[in-house]
């Protein structure tokens, strides 16, 4: 359902996202656990303060997937599949956790972008990040 202008400012934004993986993925990370301290809980097993490598990392890896994800924007579900599984079966995430981290994701890049982060591209990347959460926890019961 994403219409030829969306995949557009996905694609734009993904471009200036790409070199810089890991201090947006951080800035990402930092911004959901200060807001969100709750979500720290799941992250128990590292290292989670300021200017961790740990949160750096995973910070890196969920910007990567989004990367991933935008290549294939008509067809998420077998893009993401792996990484559905091990959400819903092993990680056990909470389903309302996603919007926590998708919100946090969306202002880093209004902060780094703010002239491509137009209106039409903040609802492009709302609705792509909205479809990869819905993605992640589909397989959930
Ligand atoms: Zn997640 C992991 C992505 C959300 C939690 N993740 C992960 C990874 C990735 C991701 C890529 C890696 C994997 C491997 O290594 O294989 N995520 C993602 C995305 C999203 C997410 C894209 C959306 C958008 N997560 C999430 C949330 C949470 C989480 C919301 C909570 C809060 N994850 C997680 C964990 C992990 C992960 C816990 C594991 C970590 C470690 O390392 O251990």
């Amino acid at each position: 359902p994403f219409s030829a202008s969306d995949k557009h400012d996905i694609g734009h934004i993904w471009e200036k996202v790409a070199p810089n993986v890991d201090s947006l993925g951080e800035e990402a990370m930092e911004r959901l656990f200060k807001c969100h301290p709750k979500t720290k809980t799941y992250f128990s097993h590292l290292n989670v303060q300021h200017g961790s490598a740990d949160i750096k990392s995973q910070g890196s890896k969920v910007l990567k997937a989004i990367g991933h994800a935008s290549q294939h924007l008509d067809n998420l579900d077998e893009a993401l599949s792996d990484l559905s599984d091990l959400h819903a079966h092993e990680l056990r995430v909470d389903p309302g956790n996603f919007h926590l981290l998708c919100h946090n994701i969306l202002v880093v890049l209004a902060i780094h972008f703010p002239k491509d982060f137009t209106a039409h591209a903040h609802a492009a990347w709302d609705k792509f990040l909205a479809c990869i959460s819905e993605t992640l926890y589909s397989k959930y019961r």
